[in-house]
């Protein structure tokens, strides 16, 4: 195909290494970051037939491997509304990755227009960013010659946290329409939020600083940015891992994946009670926060808690805006704390979905609703307005004052979220002005419902690809039986769930279980994994009783 001529003589740049097989899951490409340059490039070919393919819409490339150690990279594609690849592409994504020779991807890329009836005639058009990883520079060169090799209208935005990337994506396909986002600039991004802040904490008593820990990535000195953009006391910040300089600092003993995995405060923060801290991921697309008590035991806040806390906000602000019909729905994972679920139906007498781990699950879910919060109990997540939920808005004839207020409320709510993504800046954004217009301390946040105890443990495996599940991923129907066996173990202890699933992320099995008390929860945990372990090809050493 004439439209390929030149991919052959790009592609010779960026062989694919031999042995190595790729696979767009749950987050895009993600492996060690040496490996991964053929398929970087090839990401570039795709999102320009991807553009093409929206009829010349911008599409987005983000380079960065999240939470994941500092020598691993990544690649993932965003479609028009900054939202996460359509599923359907994923398999293309992987195909294309695996071609072991220039024919033979030239013939994949083929196949892919063929299938997907692309007017190749259309100019593509790409923006893209990476992460801070020293492998960052020369994936970009890569991503850069695949977009050249199909011609392609593309610009980078150099450095900036994966949110930022799926808004600018955003603001470029809807300027000049109804649904204009906003200025696809980095000004752009902290002017829209900041602005959406302070305006609803305009008032209200300052809050005491708020610590950061940044994971030693983007989210450093983009947050610093937003605090200079905001240029109010009302977001008095401290960055602490903020090092991205340094080899070896990304996302080690920190972050928020670091602090909700390991249920403790990172490198580098001495928690002093009273005070105020939070944990971004190493692309700033998770947030979690935390304290210590007066006996300096630590407390997470993690993506259940800003859930409810937003839900809440929310609905106590359609309630005083009079507005009939707005109902305010909450989308979990099956991680999510079973008390946070009992919390979100019995006391705030919300409705609540679960959907399968990863983001577009849950986006998808939360499109569904008139307003859709959604959060991963990792700390990743956002609010969804509907169409109809913001023509309601737009419609909505305040009677009193005080609906007035929770209206506009409502609109700076909107504004203040990014309905693209979960963001951690501007969920931080969120819940900060959350908790200035409530007047509440972290402490008072967490007293509306305490977490079951919890544990995730990995149980590596012969073949991972067996494990199937249904309702969510909360029950297995491969391998046959085990569920069963699950079942029986969950029925021993008191408010005991449990759940077996194959990460999408890595060649393991997880197990998660919870349970009224501590020891029933380990004891819970141990004896699914166990299980797991003895009766679908358990690999390397059998999961150990906690002690
Ligand atoms: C990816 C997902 C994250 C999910 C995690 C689960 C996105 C952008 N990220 O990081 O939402 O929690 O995978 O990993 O969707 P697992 O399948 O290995 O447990
Ligand atoms: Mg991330």
């Amino acid at each position: 195909m004439a439209h390929f001529a030149k991919v052959a003589e790009y592609s010779a740049k960026h062989p694919k290494p031999e042995g190595i097989e790729f696979a767009y899951g749950t987050a895009g490409f993600r492996t060690v970051g040496d490996t991964l340059e053929s398929t970087v490039f090839r990401v570039g070919l795709l999102a320009a037939l991807r553009s093409q393919g929206k009829q010349g819409k911008t599409i987005g490339v983000m380079i960065t491997a999240s939470h994941n150690p500092e020598g691993d990279n990544g690649v993932k594609l965003v479609d028009p509304m900054g939202e996460m690849l359509q599923q359907s592409w994923e398999g293309y994504c992987t195909q294309v990755a695996n071609a072991a020779s220039s024919d033979e991807l030239v013939a994949a890329l083929a196949a892919v227009v063929e299938a997907e009836s692309i007017d190749t005639s259309v100019t593509p058009r790409v923006v893209y960013a990476r992460d801070t990883r020293p492998s960052g520079p020369l994936l970009q060169a890569a991503l850069e010659d695949g977009l050249a090799a199909l011609g392609t209208d593309a610009a980078s935005y150099g450095v900036v946290t994966t949110p930022q990337l799926h808004y600018f994506v955003r603001c470029r396909n809807t300027a000049g329409t109804d649904a204009a986002y906003g200025e696809p600039t980095e000004a752009g991004y902290f002017a829209k939020y900041t602005g959406a802040f302070l305006r609803l904490v305009d008032g209200k008593p300052h809050p005491s600083p708020l610590h950061i820990d940044a994971a030693n990535g983007v989210g450093a000195p983009e947050v610093l940015k937003l605090a200079a953009a905001a240029a109010s006391p009302y977001l008095s910040i401290e960055v602490h891992n903020g090092d991205t300089v340094t080899p070896g600092k990304l996302n080690k003993d920190c972050g928020a994946d670091h602090v909700k995995s390991n249920q403790r405060s990172p490198v580098g923060m001495a928690l002093q009670p009273g005070s105020r801290y939070c944990s971004f991921d190493g692309d700033a697309d998770r947030i979690v926060y935390y304290y210590a008590d007066e006996r300096g035991t630590f407390h997470l806040l993690d993506g259940d808690k800003i859930s409810t806390l937003a839900a809440t906000y929310l609905r106590d602000l359609v309630a005083a805006a009079g507005i009939d019909d707005l109902q305010v729905g909450v989308v979990q994972t099956a991680y999510a704390n079973g008390n946070s679920t009992s919390y979100i139906k019995d006391t705030l007498r919300l409705p609540t979905v679960f959907a399968k781990t990863g983001v577009k699950h849950l986006h998808h879910e939360a499109e569904k609703m008139n307003i859709g919060v959604y959060f991963e109990a990792n700390g990743h997540g956002t609010v969804l307005f509907s169409p109809g939920a913001v023509a309601k808005l737009r419609r909505a004839t305040p009677q009193t004052p005080a609906q007035d207020d929770a209206i506009q409320r409502l609109w700076a709510l909107r504004d203040l979220i990014n309905e693209s993504v979960g963001d951690a800046m501007s969920d931080m954004l969120l819940v900060e002005a959350i908790l200035i217009c409530k007047g509440w301390s972290l402490s008072q946040w967490d007293e509306a419902y305490t977490d079951l105890p919890s544990r995730l443990l990995k149980v590596v495996v012969h073949d991972r690809t067996i494990f199937k599940t249904t309702n969510a991923e909360q029950t297995l129907t491969s391998p046959l039986r085990l569920q069963e066996v699950v079942d029986a173990l969950v029925a021993k202890f008191p408010r005991g769930r449990a759940f077996v699933r194959p990460s999408g992320t890595e060649d393991a099995v997880r197990v998660y279980a919870e349970a009224a008390t501590r020891a029933d929860c380990d004891q819970l945990a141990y004896l699914v994994a166990g299980a797991v372990f003895d009766k679908a090809g358990g690999r390397g050493d059998r999961p150990a009783e906690f002690l």
